[in-house]
């Protein structure tokens, strides 16, 4: 069984960060260590929302761990809330990445051509700091514009376009990129990934079901981590999170009680099953 450490906040409503890895790494098979950076009463999206940063904790712990020789056979980030969680992590990585730990960022910082709360265009230069240190990054466009200091644009783009930005964020340090919310054509949504090593793309695209729903890409990259750890390829394993994340979206559509929030991961979970 693989161990792998995810570093991000906790929300205790909202289906997104660690409310969503942990359920989908353990389904996949693997032991999931956490790292809470925070934790909030909702994710940013609502208003009013309490926050416990939790930065104080981090390094005590990373202290406890080396104490006790715990390894990991890889570290995934996701939502953090500040350039010190930002230079925290990077010791992290010094710590506990040793050769063959997979170091895998997921540069939360926003969706839609805009930033969440809370972030501004100084934090995204930091996180392309961090992005440097990964083996592979996983931005949609939103975040990829903002790493590469490049205007947003939602749609229109052609492979080479794709193509283009995915070898830029490779250019950031980062060995393996994958692009989400790519699209070629009007009904097909999907991702796109480059390996700067092997100097290849692959690209799986599914249905585009015209709904989004918040947290999407947390599940995403989940699934993707999983699944990269399970040993799947990266096609394969592209194909499995873009069929996790229409499945979860249908499900999602098909619940007459649907809250404005999260999808039905928990109902799209049986697929996840079978993959181990
Ligand atoms: O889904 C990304 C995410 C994670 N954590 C928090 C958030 C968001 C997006 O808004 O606010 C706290």
């Amino acid at each position: 069984m693989k161990r792998i450490l995810t570093i991000q906040d906790i929300s205790c409503i909202g289906r997104c960060s660690l409310t969503v890895a942990l359920p989908i790494l353990s389904t996949m098979g693997h032991e999931t260590a956490i790292l809470p950076t925070a934790v909030l009463s909702t994710h940013t999206m609502f208003s009013g929302v309490t926050l416990r940063d939790l930065t104080e904790d981090l390094l005590p712990i990373a202290a406890h761990w080396k104490k006790e020789h715990f390894t990991f056979d890889a570290i995934y980030t996701g939502y953090l809330s500040s350039p010190k969680q930002i230079s925290i992590v990077k010791e992290y990585f010094r710590d506990f990445a040793r050769e063959g730990v997979l170091r895998i960022v997921d540069p939360v910082m926003g969706d839609n051509g805009k930033l969440y709360t809370g972030f501004d265009p100084s934090f995204a230069g930091q996180m392309a700091g961090l992005c440097k240190e990964a083996d592979l990054i996983l931005p949609n466009l939103t975040e990829a514009s903002y790493l590469l200091r490049q205007d947003y644009r939602p749609e229109g783009y052609c492979e080479a376009d794709i193509q283009k930005i995915l070898r830029d964020l490779c250019r950031l340090g980062a060995k393996k990129a994958v692009l989400t919310g790519v699209s070629f054509h009007e009904k097909e949504l999907g991702a796109m990934s480059y390996d700067s090593v092997s100097d290849t793309f692959d690209a799986y695209f599914t249905e585009r079901i015209p709904v989004s729903y918040h947290g999407t890409g947390d599940c995403f990259a989940s699934c993707l981590a999983g699944a990269i750890l399970q040993g799947k390829s990266m096609a394969e394993s592209l194909r499995l999170a873009c069929d996790f994340i229409a499945e979860c979206l249908r499900c999602t559509m098909a619940d007459p009680e649907r809250r404005n929030y999260g999808v039905n991961f928990e109902e799209a979970l049986p697929l996840l099953m079978q993959t181990r």
